[in-house]
């Protein structure tokens, strides 16, 4: 039912205060979830607490030793070791899905220009990347699924159907929402929300979600459209 997940980095503090913040915060404190810091730095090599080091045939950047990084997941064996790096499997939801209903998964924030390869060869189970783009480091990529993983967690989400809706429409966008005021300026909420025929509201949010996939996300549609539908 809960998750412990652990979080192999070189900046613990980066992550103190969204730990102790909102809904993480509140799954900490009702035992859903456990996240533990570990500090990549105090497994360093030498005096200088070392982590990184050039690269073998030449070039520029630096590159994280194995010896840290095998010792700091020498004790996380039993879990599910994940790497965040650009050249990892894009994250989705089915991945947050798989981690939500583990025991115990270990992030480790890759830095620097790279990793000693031999770590993800030997230490890692799977690679993960939150999108074709290059940060700094992993840490916002693993910060991406605590969350990810604890609004999926029973109880951390006030309404379980909110979190149910989505996964009943994966695969889709979500259909524009609006609240009170109906009018603000001139900007009017669409009519056939504030009409009371559920049937059409139902029609009208399901439109809403194939004409907006269609036209920010085709990806998703790709080889699931049967046939043209008629509104654009
Ligand atoms: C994670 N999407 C982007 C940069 C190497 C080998 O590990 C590396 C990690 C990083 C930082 O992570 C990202 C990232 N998901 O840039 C280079």
């Amino acid at each position: 039912m809960g998750v412990r997940i652990n979080i192999v980095t070189i900046f613990p503090e980066y992550f103190t205060s969204a730990l102790t913040t909102s809904l993480i915060g509140k799954a900490g404190g009702a035992g859903l979830l456990e996240v533990e810091l570990v500090d990549l730095r105090a497994f360093g090599k030498g005096v200088h607490r070392q982590v990184d080091d050039a690269p073998f045939g030449g070039g520029a950047g630096m590159v994280m030793m194995v010896e840290p990084l095998a010792a700091a997941l020498e004790p996380l064996e039993g879990s599910q070791r994940v790497l965040l790096t650009p050249a990892g499997r894009p994250l989705d939801q089915a991945t947050l899905d798989r981690f939500a209903a583990l025991d115990e998964v270990t992030l480790v924030c890759g830095r620097y220009e790279g990793i000693d390869e031999r770590v993800a060869e030997h230490l890692i189970d799977e690679e993960v990347s939150l999108g074709d783009y290059v940060l700094l480091g992993g840490e916002v990529a693993a910060l991406a699924i605590v969350e990810g993983v604890t609004r999926l967690l029973p109880g951390v989400v006030g309404n379980p159907e909110s979190v149910q809706t989505e996964s009943f429409r994966a695969g889709m966008l979500e259909e524009p929402q609006y609240t009170r005021p109906a009018v603000y300026r001139d900007w009017a909420v669409p009519e056939v929300l504030l009409s009371g025929d559920h049937g059409k509201i139902a029609q009208w949010r399901h439109d809403q979600r194939v004409q907006r996939t269609r036209l920010r996300r085709p990806d998703l549609l790709d080889g699931e459209e049967e046939f043209p539908e008629s509104a654009e």
